[in-house]
Formats: structure tokens, sequence, C-alpha cells
């Protein structure tokens, strides 16, 4: 009985001191930061496409995502540069945005119906290589 005791004393100091140390690492810092730059995310990755129609296509779908604050779509790497504050959106409603509107991601194939509707120029091939 006195051994269970101590045990349980043990791990209340173990847990207050833990719990000390956690609150004692730089509150400030961090929650200035935190309201500040309001956690913008910078990321790329590869999307098919063929030219500047399907480049103004892509991007109008993904800069209407609510979050997104640039996205620059370059037609010779296949690959688009997407700025986006992330507590507001995240990766994979970019890529599900650009898969609506027809274009395939690396993540998320192109909607075939929307596809159908692209204009014929903007059909692409499905096995282009993207994030060249
Ligand atoms: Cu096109």
């Amino acid at each position: 009985m006195k051994k269970t005791i101590l045990s349980v004393a043990v791990i209340f100091a173990l847990g207050f001191t833990s719990c000390k140390n956690e609150t004692k690492q730089d509150p400030e810092t961090t929650t200035t930061e935190a309201s500040k730059d309001i956690a913008m995310a910078d990321i790329s990755f590869g999307v098919r496409g063929n030219c500047g129609m399907c480049k103004s296509t892509i991007e109008k779908a993904v800069n209407a995502v609510d979050g997104v604050e640039n996205a620059t779509w370059n037609v010779e790497k296949k690959k688009i540069a997407v700025s986006f504050d992330d507590s507001k959106t995240d990766e994979m409603a970019i890529h599900k945005a650009i898969a609506a509107s027809g274009y395939d991601t690396e993540k998320v194939a192109g909607d075939l119906e929307a596809y159908e509707g692209l204009p014929g120029c903007c059909k692409y091939d499905h096995d282009m290589a993207m994030n060249q």
C-alpha cells in the first residue's frame, strides 16, 4: 500500500515538473509569431495541361479556393506554385479544386466530365509527364 502511494506521488511530481517546463518555453514569441503572419504556406506540385487557356482555367480554379493568395501554373514544367493561408484551406482542397476543373494533379485525377467540356486544344494527354 505504501509503495503505490509512493509511486503515485512520484508520477504526480514528474507530471507537474514536465508541465512547468512546457509553460516556461517562451510563450511570448510563439503567440506573436502566430498573430503576425497568418500561417502562409507555399507549395508546388505537378498539374497536367497544354496551353495558356489551361493556365487560366487552372489558376482560376485555385484562386476560387478560400484562403488562396496566389497561384501560378507553369505551362512548360506542368507545375503549379500556390501560396495559401493554411488556417483556411489545405493542400488537398487545392488538388480537388483543380481536378474539378478537369485537370489531373499529382494526387487527384481530373473530373472526366469537366475534361470533356474543355476546348479541343486543352484536351491534354493523360499520360503526360508533370512536375518536370
Ligand atoms: Cu489549354
